[in-house]
């Protein structure tokens, strides 16, 4: 039921009519949000972004990104606000850069390289020497041009964009999983041996010695059999002068597979090796409180350590995730910031509207609906964020000599100069996540047909 009040400051000139009813309100805003009237939103400001955010922690976030999504606005748009990093998902493996032995294709990464460079993103070179996504030639060839293929392809590619990129992935995955400690079974360990990765972290410092040197794995997230064979190799890599700068811990978590509870000890010890430490390639699948915990936790570990140098999640949203079912990103399908988004950001000592989903937040925006000669109505939609409120407050601003006439679907009450009206709800102010509620109010033109300015949303 909607109940109509007339209240107003002293001289307000209180007046009521009639003439609008309500629904007739909500179809008249319909109609001009239809045409084109531009809604004023009174959404309190994202003080600071992902990127920025980890910025003034002297850290960069970044994100994996798939060059064919490049011509996706909203994919773009979050993208350039929210990362200050990038990593090529596919476009700079073996299979895309060198299908054919010595012809090299570099366009996609080419096209990743210069997006983020026209936005001033840092690119992390995502990985040289894999045994996935290699080309059948690399596998056919016997160890002696095993070796010169190897070296060659990680002095072209590194070449190429020497002086661009901030960090490669030289070795990607080179450890068996489970208890033994070993090394994977690939074309280069089974034909060159263990001194594979050295011989390929050398060739890489003298194609760019500008480049940080990473190697790069999974599951070596906490400490285990497999992160102590690559502590081993890294710590030996240390005491005989391999050039070797980073370790990057990919951070692939589910259920099965959790954060660690000593995902901080583990990147720490290794930070103590004299090596930095990333967190290259994080995404966490789950949803809601659970979700945004850990990646949270995730957030606070590497702050911790001083040599954690940045964070990588794997994608922007969740939809072009490799994962996707397990909806692992910070922003939904529709590239919605997620409950995950706020914990990363509160971590990273930013703050912003966020997604509304861990803490009561609300937005609002005003449209115009009928206009009179000498009065408008206005409507305000009051939208919860991701999680339920149970009140709401907002304030509306006209221009003297205009005067707020008539309010109705709320509690106003009023500045001493009598324009600035402060919105709350008529008794019961509970909101469903991502509900709406609209009040609305008579402005009195006086001379002004000014549009009423918002104040942000505060919900409890
Ligand atoms: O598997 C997750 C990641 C594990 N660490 C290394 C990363 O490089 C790896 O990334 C994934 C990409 O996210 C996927 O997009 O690597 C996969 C391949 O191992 C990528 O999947 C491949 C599909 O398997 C291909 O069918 C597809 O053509 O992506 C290709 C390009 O879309």
């Amino acid at each position: 039921m909607v109940t109509r009040t007339s209240i107003g400051p002293a001289s307000a000139s209180p007046r009521r009519h009639s003439r609008t009813h309500p629904a007739l309100v909500f179809g008249l805003t319909a109609l001009l949000a239809g045409a084109g009237v531009t809604a004023l939103s009174g959404t309190a400001d994202a003080a600071s972004t992902l990127g920025s955010a980890a910025a003034g922690k002297g850290r960069y976030f970044g994100t994996a990104v798939a060059a064919n999504h490049l011509g996706e606005t909203p994919y773009v748009s979050t993208l350039d606000t929210e990362f200050g990093s990038v990593t090529p998902e596919n476009e700079m493996k073996w299979d895309a850069v060198e299908s054919t032995r010595n012809s090299f294709t570099f366009g996609a990464a080419d096209q990743i390289v210069g997006h983020a460079q026209g936005k001033g993103m840092k690119i992390r070179g995502h990985t040289l020497v894999w045994h996935s996504q290699l080309p059948g030639w690399v596998s056919g060839l016997a160890a002696g041009d095993l070796r010169t293929a190897m070296n060659n392809h990680i002095t072209q590619v590194m070449q190429h964009y020497k002086g661009q990129i901030h960090s490669w992935d030289v070795v990607n995955e080179a450890f068996q999983d489970g208890s033994s400690g070993a090394r994977r079974s690939s074309p280069f360990q089974d034909k060159l041996g263990n001194g594979f990765i050295e011989e390929a972290f050398r060739t890489a410092r003298a194609a760019d010695p500008a480049a940080k040197l990473c190697y790069n794995d999974y599951n070596t997230d906490g400490v285990n059999a497999k992160s102590n064979a690559v502590y081993a190799m890294v710590k030996d890599f240390k005491a005989r002068g391999v050039p070797i700068d980073c370790v990057g811990f990919q951070s692939h978590f589910n259920s099965a597979s959790p954060v660690p509870g000593d995902y901080q000890t583990n990147l720490q010890r290794f930070a103590d090796l004299g090596v930095d430490v990333q967190i290259t390639e994080l995404d966490i699948e789950g949803s809601g409180t659970s979700q945004a915990t850990s990646y949270g936790n995730v957030v606070k570990a590497c702050l911790a350590v001083s040599r954690c140098t940045g964070i990588t999640v794997w994608g922007v949203t969740d939809k072009y995730s490799w994962r996707s079912s397990g909806t692992p990103l910070l922003f939904d399908g529709n590239y919605t910031k997620k409950p995950a988004y706020d914990a990363v950001l509160t971590a990273l000592g930013g703050s912003g509207s966020g997604s509304g989903g861990g803490t009561a937040a609300c937005s609002v925006s005003y449209s115009k609906a009928t206009e009179w000669s000498d009065r408008f109505n206005g409507t305000v939609t009051v939208t919860a964020g991701g999680s339920a409120i149970s009140g709401w407050s907002t304030t509306v601003t006209v221009t003297p000599p205009q005067k707020i006439s008539a309010t109705w679907n709320g509690t106003p009450t009023w500045d001493s100069g009598g324009n600035v009206m402060t919105m709350k709800p008529n008794g019961n102010g509970t909101l469903a996540a991502g509900a709406s509620t609209s009040f609305g109010f008579t402005v009195m033109k006086n001379g002004s047909g000014a549009a009423p300015t918002l104040g942000a949303c505060t919900a409890s």
